[in-house]
């Protein structure tokens, strides 16, 4: 047996290790881990209600948005307020997390996910490129398959995409003020009423991405697809997914046990931390969460939790998304679907995959996109945005969506008007989860279990499983530690 270590794993956000035991080429076992603690629901306790909005978009500067819809969701269920949002407060929400999510699906499969299926130092971008130069360099030596056009294609498209990405901040900072970390998403509705010139300003930039998303994005996927067909039958995950639906009714809600559909049901959502760096005590449902960091635990190899859906390990994200859709039939969605599930080719038994989770992403992007034409003309200039309310001293609630990679949720307890506990699950605690009190392994180490590894100094088919689940470990853990060893750590 021959124990491969990725520490850290590049091209992923934030810091992610994986621990292989390989035999006969072949994955047996799989760890993944989360080397740094994330204190934010600490630092949240006793803070004004508010401030959670502001606060959490900090645990990070790819998906801050998710956590705004989130905290505020969270919020107004606690003051009441769910339903009382004006039209114009819900529209201009969507469009930021619409924005976020197409930002975040670009950067992914450009930035952090071609080179590992795109060489760029064989010398057909003469003139261009130099060995040796970042971003691009260093690179694993392995089977990059498209040719000299299909490379040139994919590398113009990666530096537009850079382009497109920052026509995506623009537009969050056309209605949030800024970009990360925007300030438009509160409890009661968004900070900024509409106008016609913001309308305008965020509909010419749209419709350019859109033309991206469907000229680029969308073929560029399915040109890596073409190249490597192997990857349809790589990286399954255990068949459990879940998604709290978001984006009023874009995507729902739904839980896939076994590849079963069920109605969501948030009651069974529970963590365990067996496994990882946290006092041992009842798996607990988030609204009773703790977060109780203990460093030196015995058998514990994360600082991520292990979250469960009827003791289920469930994968999230944008495969999840369209499972749930698929097997539900939402009818604001199926035949996007159906029609992209034909053109690409792509063979529904095998959307469990790497590929399944890189085109289940593009075509997401091409929804979101799609209905945010349709949302940006419905805003009403000059119309209310934002609803009154109150804080009350004592108030409880749970705000749940979907962030770009997956099933976000967030509960607070307001006690004597300051936030008493709060807790977050975020998407990437499910993708990469350790194992939990049954032993059961997170998704990606299911994933990664039965993968090929042709050469262990070039180990590029775990890697190409592990960023197909776009991993960020920034929103899972936070927080440096001292000697970056996992277990010296200080609450900062
Ligand atoms: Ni830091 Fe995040 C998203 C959230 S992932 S990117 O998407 O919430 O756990
Ligand atoms: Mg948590």
């Amino acid at each position: 047996m021959k124990k491969l270590k990725i520490d850290p794993v590049t091209r992923i956000e934030g810091h992610l290790q994986i621990e292989l035991s390989i035999e006969d080429g072949i994955i047996k076992e799989a760890r993944a881990g989360g080397p740094m603690f994330r204190g934010i629901e600490i630092i949240l306790k006793g803070r004004h209600p508010l401030d959670a909005t502001r606060i959490t978009q900090r645990i990070c500067g790819v998906c801050p948005t998710s956590h705004s819809m989130a905290s505020a969701r969270c919020l107004d269920d606690a003051l009441g307020m769910t339903g009382k949002i004006p039209p114009n407060g819900e529209l201009i929400r969507n469009l930021l997390l619409g924005c976020n999510f197409i930002q975040s699906h670009v950067l992914h499969f450009y930035h952090l996910a071609a080179m590992d299926y795109v060489r760029l130092h064989n010398g057909v971008e003469a003139g261009l490129l130099k060995e040796g130069w970042g971003p691009f360099f260093p690179q694993h030596e392995a089977d990059y398959k498209p040719g000299k056009e299909e490379t040139l294609r994919l590398l113009h498209d990666y530096i537009k995409a850079l382009d497109i990405r920052r026509q995506a901040h623009e537009m969050q900072a056309i209605f949030g003020g800024k970009m990360p970390h925007q300030v438009g998403i509160i409890a009661g509705g968004v900070t900024m009423k509409p106008t016609a010139d913001k309308i305008a300003d965020f509909r010419f930039r749209l419709l350019r991405i859109k033309d991206f998303i469907e000229n680029s994005y969308i073929p560029d996927v399915l040109t890596v697809a073409g190249c490597y067909p192997e990857y349809w039958k790589t990286g399954a995950s255990a068949g459990h997914f879940l998604a709290y639906g978001a984006l009023d009714g874009l995507f729902a809600g739904g839980a896939v046990k076994e590849g079963k559909l069920e109605k969501l049901n948030t009651g069974e959502i529970t963590e365990s931390v067996k496994h990882s760096r946290f006092k041992d005590g009842e798996t607990l449902h988030p609204s009773q969460g703790k977060t109780e960091p203990q460093p030196e635990k015995d058998g514990a190899y994360s600082w991520v939790k292990a979250p469960r859906y009827g003791g289920y390990s469930c994968e999230v994200g944008p495969l999840a998304r369209l499972m749930v859709n698929y097997l539900s039939r939402n009818p604001a969605v199926i035949d996007d679907i159906e029609k992209f599930l034909k053109v690409s080719g792509a063979p529904p038994e095998n959307l469990n995959s790497v590929l399944g989770r890189h085109a289940a992403r593009a075509l997401e992007a091409l929804l979101v996109a799609k209905k945010m034409e349709e949302w940006i003309l419905k805003l009403e200039p000059g119309g209310e945005a934002a609803a009154h309310f109150e804080i009350p001293a004592e108030g409880e609630g749970a705000g749940l969506t979907e962030a770009p990679r997956g099933a976000l949720g967030h509960w607070i307890k307001i006690r004597n008007g300051v936030i008493g506990n709060y807790q977050c699950v975020v998407p990437t605690t499910w993708n990469a989860s350790p194992r939990d009190d049954k032993e059961q392994p997170g998704p990606i180490e299911t994933a990664l279990e039965g993968c090929p590894v042709k050469d262990t100094d070039n180990p590029v088919e775990p890697l190409r499983v592990v960023r197909s689940f776009d991993p960020c470990l920034a929103c899972a853990v936070h927080v440096l530690n001292r000697k970056g060893n996992g277990k010296d750590f200080s609450v900062l």
